[in-house]
């Protein structure tokens, strides 16, 4: 069975009426999108915040109402996917490119609720590489700046060209290996000015949906 169906559609059961969600963005929170668009169209009332244009597009497809946002104080509930997360619950985040605003929704939020399959859940970070988000102003420097740190960045690109974030930036893959200190390594990377922000989600998640192949969830 798809574990990320599963355990997606089983986050939908979170959401209740008149609740300010934040939509993730991804493979396995899609599933999650899917199912409150069919709720909505069954009476369910709530407002989205969509964490890329991707989600955007889709949850606006589905009928969900939308905010910006810049419209909101807090939002209710976050579900969004993981590339990995461990025992803490601290996650790497951004393999979809989503990471900046991924991560200025899920702030933003009381809950961040984390929906994944089997394959995310590990003993350690690192060995899924981190994204980090530059600007594209003298990224080499703050390339060779973040591999001072003890990785070797990679420049992700897309069509032969580097790939461009829903906010006009880069990203670098970093391949740290295991992570030990995710909340060092993260305020050390993001104190770097070219740097706009990571994908280590450190203490942010308060819960996991995890769906197996064999069918189970776990929550
Ligand atoms: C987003 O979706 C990203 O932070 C992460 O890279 C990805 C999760 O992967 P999947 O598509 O497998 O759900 O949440």
């Amino acid at each position: 069975m798809d574990g990320k169906k599963l355990a997606g559609e089983k986050a939908a059961e979170y959401v209740k009426n008149g609740m300010v969600v934040g939509l993730g963005t991804g493979s396995t929170v899609y599933w999650t999108i899917m199912k409150l668009g069919e709720l909505v169209r069954g009476g369910l009332q709530i407002q989205g915040v969509p964490t890329s244009r991707r989600t955007e597009e889709l949850a606006t497809e589905l009928g969900i109402p939308l905010l910006d946002l810049a419209e909101v104080d807090e939002i209710d509930l976050t579900i969004d996917g993981a590339d990995e997360a461990d025992a803490d619950l601290n996650l790497i985040k951004g393999g979809g490119g989503a990471l900046l605003r991924e991560k200025l929704v899920a702030s933003a939020s009381r809950r961040l609720l984390i929906v994944a399959d089997e394959s995310k859940w590990v003993p350690a970070l690192g060995k899924f590489p981190l994204p980090v988000e530059v600007v594209p102003f003298g990224w080499e420097l703050t390339r060779r700046q973040i591999g001072k740190l003890d990785c070797d960045p990679i420049l992700r690109m897309a069509d032969e060209a580097p790939y461009v974030t829903d906010n006009g930036n880069y990203i670098l893959d970093c391949h740290f290996g295991v992570i030990q200190g995710a909340e060092r390594l993260s305020a050390a990377l993001n104190q770097l000015p070219g740097v706009v922000e990571n994908g280590l989600f450190v203490k942010m998640a308060e819960r996991i949906v995890l769906g197996f192949t064999d069918g189970s969830v776990e929550e």
